[in-house]
């Protein structure tokens, strides 16, 4: 079986029953002109860590691990946007309104589309989220339990946002996680590092954190 030497320590798993998890790798998010955009967010950072976030792809793809995407997205209508959270933040451009990839986190719309370098192939599951745990709301944890799945691995954006709450959401609910430190990311990097120290802290009270390279090691050597 693969050992990650992940901290706050080793973290084994079989491909077969682990899925990994990326979060909300969408050109809303990443790219100039979406909703991150909008909340006043430099988008650099996020846009530098899809060649990781491929590379963790990639290696899932080949040792047989079940790659599963996530989107934040609502409804052409809103009737699924709490009044709140449309609100919230008193952003340049709200959800819904019409951005340079069209209508701001409104699924079907261009900026909603995960970004062209990580996109889903045939087979693999897109949950498409109206909130920012990625169980809210959604058939994740029905399609998790059917297919047996009992670790899962994390990536996406953002680390302290919507990963965080989806990570502390699957601890809840007994699967083992890890989040991969460098294929994860966030607007400010005082709060990814927060993060990745509260996730594994108390001896991993949320779950382990470790490398693209530390994963692909363990797959490697197993
Ligand atoms: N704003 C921010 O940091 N994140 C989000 O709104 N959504 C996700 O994290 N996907």
């Amino acid at each position: 079986m693969p050992v990650v030497d992940a901290k706050p320590y080793q973290y084994p798993f079989e491909p077969k029953t682990t899925a990994l998890v990326v979060i909300d790798m969408q050109r809303d998010f990443v790219e100039p002109g979406g909703f991150g955009d909008s909340l006043g967010n430099d988008v650099a950072r996020l846009t530098a860590i899809v060649p990781t976030v491929a590379e963790l792809i990639g290696l899932c793809r080949r040792y047989g691990i079940r790659v599963i995407h996530t989107r934040e997205a609502h409804r052409a209508d809103l009737t699924d946007c709490p009044p709140a959270k449309l609100k919230r933040g008193n952003p340049a451009l709200k959800i819904g309104d019409k951005g340079a990839m069209g209508r701001i986190l409104i699924d079907g719309e261009p900026g909603n589309d995960i970004v062209p370098a990580l996109a889903p192939i045939a087979g693999e599951i897109v949950i498409v989220k109206p909130g920012k745990g990625a169980f809210y709301a959604t058939a994740l944890g029905d399609i998790l339990r059917l297919q047996g799945i009992t670790h899962l691995l994390f990536a996406g954006v953002t680390t302290e946002v919507c990963v965080q709450t989806t990570m502390r959401e699957a601890n809840d609910r007994g699967y083992e996680c890890l989040l991969v430190e460098d294929a994860t990311e966030s607007y400010f990097p005082q709060f990814k590092t927060a993060a990745l120290e509260m996730i594994r802290a108390q001896g991993g009270i949320i779950g382990w954190t470790a490398t693209c390279g530390e994963v692909a090691a363990a797959l490697a050597a197993r």
